[in-house]
């Protein structure tokens, strides 16, 4: 049973990631876990729901919100992006507002600072300076000052989230910070996210590794049958959508070879992630301009009442 005195010096609470595409917030959220459980890629718009990553310690849990980067929507689907990642700015108790400090400011980092200016509450907010490994300090210093003049009152601190650099530090700052409260989540959880659905997602992280430019924005993937075959292995048929018959044919490529491809990268990131041994069975569907439909936006999960 749960008393109040087995949590009295236990703290917890809602961190959000929020930034710019492509500025390192979901490799910060697997880098903080030690484990990957959101989808990364060098492709902006990787990440299309919020997805919870919860790190149990000791005394305290935290749980971390990677959000999709916040941009200038052109289909319905960039309009329920923003949106997501605007609700879980006013779920935080900290805002962890993530730039990349190896570029100067860009139009939408000025843009999400002034969404967390016109927030009612005002919680900590770091201005985190990610991609540290790739900017000498005189340089990094310079940035923090352009980035610090956006949003005065954001403690700057700067990071890598693929070396690892300082995340630690950040990391006992946030715990610092959290209100006290027993746990949201059991101790066992890592996300919300169910196997299935990072499957799907590590599916599309693959195909955008291995696609040219214009199609990844135009893909998406859904895992219709994800059954385990044994404690050791599991069956997944998924169906990778795109919106232009002429993509079906790219992402298939010649004589298959291409959704081959995409389906041994991603077997092997499923294999890590569940442990099991995984057979995949990839099929392409075309659906013109799925990315304004809502009954596909819904097919796929990008729905605010998806909970
Ligand atoms: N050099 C460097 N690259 C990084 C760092 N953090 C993320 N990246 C890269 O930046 C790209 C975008 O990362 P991702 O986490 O998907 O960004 P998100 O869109 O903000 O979630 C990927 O290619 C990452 O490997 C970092 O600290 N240093
Ligand atoms: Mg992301």
């Amino acid at each position: 049973m749960v008393t109040d005195s087995e949590f009295s010096d236990y703290r917890s609470g809602y961190v959000a990631l929020v930034g710019r595409p492509n500025v390192g917030k979901s490799t910060l959220m697997n880098a903080l876990l030690e484990q990957k459980v959101a989808a990364v890629s060098p492709r902006p718009q990787t990440t299309r729901v919020r997805q919870l990553g919860i790190l149990t310690l000791d005394k305290a849990q935290i749980v971390l919100m990677d959000t999709p980067g916040m941009h200038l929507p052109v289909h319905k689907l960039g309009e329920f992006m923003n949106q997501v990642a605007e609700d879980s700015l006013k779920d935080a108790d900290v805002i962890v507002w993530l730039v990349d400090g190896s570029a100067p400011p860009a139009e939408e980092d000025r843009r999400i600072a002034a969404r967390i200016k016109a927030l009612k509450f005002s919680p900590h907010i770091f201005l985190t300076l990610n991609k540290m490994d790739l900017v000498n300090a005189e340089l990094l210093a310079e940035r923090t000052t352009a980035f610090q003049t956006l949003l005065p009152r954001a403690e700057p601190i700067a990071i890598s989230a693929v070396t690892r650099q300082n995340c630690d530090v950040l990391l006992d700052k946030l715990l610092a910070l959290l209100p006290e409260g027993g746990p949201f989540f059991s101790e066992d959880q890592i996300t919300d996210f169910y196997e299935r659905d990072i499957a799907a997602e590590l599916i599309r992280e693959a195909a955008l590794l291995h696609l040219h430019d214009e199609i990844p924005h135009g893909v998406a993937v859904r895992v219709d049958e994800f059954s385990e075959r044994s404690d050791t292995s599991a069956f997944i048929h998924a169906t990778i959508m795109v919106d232009r018959e002429t993509h079906k044919g790219i992402v298939i490529g010649k004589g298959g070879e291409m959704l081959k491809r995409i389906g041994s990268t991603a077997r092997v990131e499923i294999e890590a992630m569940s442990g099991r041994k995984v057979f995949l069975e990839l099929r392409v569907k075309v659906n013109p301009n799925w990315r304004n439909k809502p009954d596909a936006l819904r097919w796929l999960g990008y729905s605010r009442d998806r909970d």
